[in-house]
């Protein structure tokens, strides 16, 4: 009768690989304002400060950056975090009736 029982090794000659641990961490993501028009730059600052516990000096600097440059980022979180904030700003904006648009994208 042959010996079925995979856990025995008569011959010495089974090649068992060590699983490599699973080092990925999950990716981050960049939430980001785009600048426009017609939002006013204090509803801007008080978005940074409310939605991203930014001081006023901080949150004036960004809204700046944001306005002179384009685009500009609010801060890097896990996919779920960014995901809210991207809703909870854009929910903010539009509940004042401002077009502040809020985006998120790969870190
Ligand atoms: N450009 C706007 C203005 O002149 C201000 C502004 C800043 C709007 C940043 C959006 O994400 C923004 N009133």
């Amino acid at each position: 009768m042959p010996d079925l029982d995979p856990f025995k090794d008569p011959d010495g000659d089974l090649a068992v690989e060590q699983a490599k641990p699973q080092t990925k961490r999950p990716p981050l993501y960049k939430v980001i304002l785009l600048n426009d028009d017609f939002t006013p730059m204090d509803f801007v600052v008080e978005i940074l400060k409310i939605f991203f516990a930014m001081t006023e000096e901080k949150a004036t600097h960004v809204m700046l950056q944001v306005h002179t440059q384009g685009i500009g980022v609010c801060g890097t979180y896990s996919k779920d975090v960014a995901e809210t904030k991207v809703h909870e700003v854009n929910d903010y904006s539009r509940a004042h009736h401002h077009p502040l648009m809020c985006s998120m994208e790969k870190a």
